[in-house]
């Protein structure tokens, strides 16, 4: 294994936080899907982890909760230049059904039919390789920190969980709930990743934290499927501003979580402070730190956190300033050695 110093400045290795561990040494592997075929609003999140890869050299490694995290054999799985280009090309085609609907025309046309089955196609296609990407690092006890791309990217990921863990929840940040059924046709949309999800088996609970944007049908579900509970931002501040406290409201976000728990993680659910550029931005939100905190009560509840993903980062459209990837950046390194930490707990 290469020798990492602590003391170097991070070299530009293509390799994220410049930590050049080989893959057959990784613990954990970073595995990017360049991917925003489905993006309604702002585009950009198919360079999200390009973006992320670019700020992460300039991070130092100390870590206040896990020790040498440095050390502990982060590999990185280089960014996939045909996955990205197939993603440009769908994307090209969804925009065509997104247009033929915004004025005023029927899913049902037969005239778009044959560009939504397209779309459809090439989701399917991602989500089977994000499906075998993953089931290969699982099957060699790896740990896989997923990062997007729009936020369809996990769903290959959650599925080969689902057949490693006889049951886990899923621990959802994010501003919006993502529980439209085939939103603008697109099976395989953004905005219906958590609806994709809950088909799966083994998912004993979807806990949704700092949801501020949604619709009467996601409201619907969210009250007739039981395994969902909403903590949405609305809630939450205002029981904040009445004087319960983060700490108390983090238990009890935690206490609805299994033993095993996967986090997906929109990066909106945060303040656009902390991600001006990313698609579909709503104001209001969660701190940075109120997000780590709630991610460090899972792992001080002794859950184990068996996976996340990372999404929605765009880099900024200028290209001049990191600030989206360095937030990206930030986060990724802390939810991985969190991951790490709760695995060894
Ligand atoms: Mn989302």
């Amino acid at each position: 294994m290469e020798i990492v110093n602590p003391h170097q400045i991070s070299i530009k290795n293509n390799c994220f936080f410049g930590l050049p561990t080989a893959i057959e040494d990784a613990q954990v592997v970073f595995l990017s899907v360049p991917w925003d075929a489905t993006v309604s609003y702002g585009e950009g999140t198919a360079d999200g982890p390009k973006a992320i890869l670019e700020a992460s050299y300039q991070l130092d490694w100390y870590d206040f909760d896990l020790s040498q995290a440095w050390l502990k054999g982060y590999g990185t799985i280089p960014i996939n230049a045909d996955i990205r280009e197939k993603s440009k090309q769908t994307r090209a085609i969804a925009t065509q059904v997104i247009e033929y609907l915004e004025s005023g025309n029927s899913l049902d046309d037969r005239a778009i039919a044959s560009s939504l089955k397209t779309v459809n196609q090439s989701s399917s296609f991602l989500n089977h390789w994000v499906y075998e990407q993953c089931q290969k690092f699982l099957g060699q006890g790896k740990k896989i920190a997923l990062i997007g791309g729009d936020h369809s990217i996990p769903f290959g990921y959650i599925k080969a969980l689902t057949e490693h863990y006889p049951q886990f929840s899923i621990l959802h940040i994010d501003a919006h709930a993502d529980l439209r059924n085939a939103y603008e046709g697109f099976t395989y949309s953004h905005a219906s990743i958590m609806y994709n999800v809950m088909q799966l088996p083994n998912i004993n609970k979807l806990i949704q934290v700092g949801i501020r944007d949604l619709c009467q049908e996601e409201m619907d579900k969210i009250v007739e499927d039981k395994r969902i509970v909403l903590f949405d931002d609305w809630h939450l501040k205002n029981q904040f501003y009445e004087g319960v406290t983060w700490k108390q409201q983090c238990q009890d976000i935690v206490s609805h979580l299994s033993e095993t728990v996967y986090i997906s993680f929109d990066i909106d659910g945060l303040n656009q402070v902390f991600c001006p550029n990313t698609g579909t931005p709503v104001a209001g939100g969660l701190d940075f730190n109120q997000a780590i905190y709630l991610i460090q009560t899972v792992v001080k509840s002794g859950k184990k956190i068996i996976g996340f993903d990372l999404c929605e980062v765009a880099p900024s459209k200028s290209g001049k300033d990191e600030w989206d990837g360095n937030i990206g950046a930030r986060l990724l390194y802390k939810l991985t050695n969190l991951m790490y930490l709760s695995q060894k707990n």
